[in-house]
């Protein structure tokens, strides 16, 4: 990585620095434009929070949309064991609650993740989060958390501390998470009634026995609601996961956003079933299937009210590092880490002020691109997908993608849908159409795909699919990219009506 490059980082690429000053559209420079229309940022935006949340989650790429563009987290896979069984997981993998089932992590000593995360906060200037998310239960394994947070707090102090664990040992750890400085709780939740709860978990392990049925749902239902009580009770933001199993608890995780949002959660991040039968769990074997991506996006705009609903998660890996979608974990493996040196800031630093200044700008163009939206009365809602490689730019080869940006654009705005994950089409220098399959699948629905490149053979590939791809957008923010097109759109096949 050159230094160029390192002191940015890889959401901010060398060419939108180049081009910051240029690729604005008109008007996006317009600081005092004010937006009251419920569109993009302004519906789920930071801005609307009290201060005292919108300082917490700021540069956490999880807890805020808008960070995720700027920020990265890292994961130190230091919790090996876990206390209950859930049957999306294979113990052979990672905690399926916040990794990709299949996934197997390196495992590390709280010694050799302090070493890690100080290589990584001194060479990835973006990372302002580390998070404890498996291999098992970050509260199962609380020794582990406690000397690796205590190692780390002592080189960076700046870090945020991140946790996540099925809940089932939670409210005894609350004080001790406390005093280490995590901030930030993530709690699986994925029933608030044991009966739905017996279909997903076979058994938990509590004060020395093992419990199965409904014993092991009640179980875990009261002290999951009894730690995130303790958690919102000292002021921990807290993040709900929830899988969303379909004819299990799909329809059912409307009750658990009512309840969850009742007792304090910031977020709820419901997140798709992974249960490809090579990973070994019970659901994978025995044909339990997934959700589609308009049936998880459908139950998403159900969760109105209350804890936010989450739309950006990439399932990460226990050992991830780097931006969410984007994983240099490979980059750090212990065997590539050299000796240990002590912390350098330097580059941290110095990115965050290039952020703060691409974030505001990025602000101000949701802000303003009403104006784009405001030529047209009516028209239908449409979706648009975005390749992008970070800094919320349509910066993406299509055939360098691998995952889409969705947003659901109408007159009266554009909203980020979700992101999608297809196969890279390019190989070196040849297009795959093995992939194309694939990526035709992932836009099912989508009406453009809006990218920084494309070549003229998979453009007609997806055209004869009723899927216009465009270059014309690049390096433009993506929803200004979209409600542009969207205008475009409609001016040349008459759809909407003008204003
Ligand atoms: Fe890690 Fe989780 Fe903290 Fe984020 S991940 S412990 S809250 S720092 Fe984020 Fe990854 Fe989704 Fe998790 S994208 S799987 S929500
Ligand atoms: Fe697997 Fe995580 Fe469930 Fe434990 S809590 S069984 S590690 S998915």
């Amino acid at each position: 990585m050159s230094q160029e490059r390192n002191a940015v980082g890889s959401s901010l690429p060398l060419e939108v620095r180049r081009k910051r000053s240029s690729l604005r559209l008109a008007g996006t420079s317009d600081r005092s434009a004010a937006c009251h229309a419920p569109v993009c940022g302004a519906v789920r935006g930071d801005e609307s929070l009290p201060a005292d949340i919108q300082k917490k989650i700021h540069d956490h790429p999880c807890y805020s949309e808008e960070a995720h563009h700027y920020f990265a987290r890292m994961h130190v896979a230091v919790a090996p064991a876990c206390n209950i069984q859930c049957h999306y997981c294979n113990r052979k993998f990672d905690c399926a609650n916040e990794s990709r089932p299949g996934v197997v992590s390196e495992r590390l000593t709280p010694e050799e993740a302090a070493h890690k995360v100080t290589a990584v906060a001194s060479r990835v200037p973006q990372l302002s989060v580390l998070g404890i998310a498996g291999p098992g239960d970050a509260c199962c394994n609380l020794e582990n958390v406690r000397k690796t947070l205590e190692l780390v707090r002592a080189q960076i102090p700046d870090l945020t501390f991140c946790v996540s664990t099925n809940g089932l040992g939670l409210v005894d750890c609350v004080e001790a998470l406390q005093e280490l400085g995590v901030t930030h709780v993530t709690i699986t939740i994925n029933m608030v009634d044991p009966e739905v709860g017996r279909r997903i978990y076979p058994w938990v392990y509590f004060e020395h026995r093992r419990w199965t049925g409904l014993d092991a749902s009640k179980i875990l239902h009261e002290r999951q609601m009894e730690g995130l009580r303790a958690l919102v009770s000292r002021n921990i933001l807290v993040k709900v996961n929830s899988v969303m199993i379909p004819g299990i608890n799909d329809e059912h995780l409307i009750e658990v956003h009512r309840v969850v949002s009742e007792h304090g959660a910031f977020v709820h991040n419901v997140m798709p079933l992974l249960s490809d039968p090579q990973h070994g769990t019970h659901f994978g074997l025995t044909g339990q299937r997934e959700p589609t991506h308009e049936e998880l996006a459908a139950l998403r705009d159900q969760l109105g009210g209350g804890a936010r609903a989450m739309r950006h998660c990439r399932q990460c890996r226990a050992d991830a590092v780097g931006m969410l979608g984007e994983d240099l974990g490979a980059q750090f493996t212990m065997d590539r880490l050299g000796e240990a040196v002590p912390y350098d800031p330097t580059q941290r630093a110095a990115y965050r002020s290039i952020a703060e200044r691409e974030r505001e700008d990025h602000r101000t163009a949701r802000r303003v691109l009403r104006r784009h939206l405001a030529v047209v009365a009516t028209g239908p809602t449409l979706l648009v997908a975005v390749a992008s490689r970070g800094g919320a730019r349509i910066n993406e080869h299509f055939g360098h993608a691998k995952e889409l940006h969705v947003f659901e654009v109408s007159p009266s705005g554009v909203q980020f849908v979700g992101q999608r994950r297809i196969p890279k089409y390019c190989n070196g220098g040849w297009g795959d159409e093995d992939a194309m399959a694939g990526i035709l699948e992932a836009a099912r629905g989508v009406s453009a795909l809006l990218c920084a490149r494309v070549g003229e053979c998979p453009k007609a590939a997806l055209a004869e699919h009723g899927i216009e791809v465009s270059d014309e957008h690049a390096h433009e923010w993506m929803e200004t990219g979209v409600s542009a097109w969207y205008v475009g759109r409609l001016a040349k096949t008459g759809l909407g009506q003008s204003a």
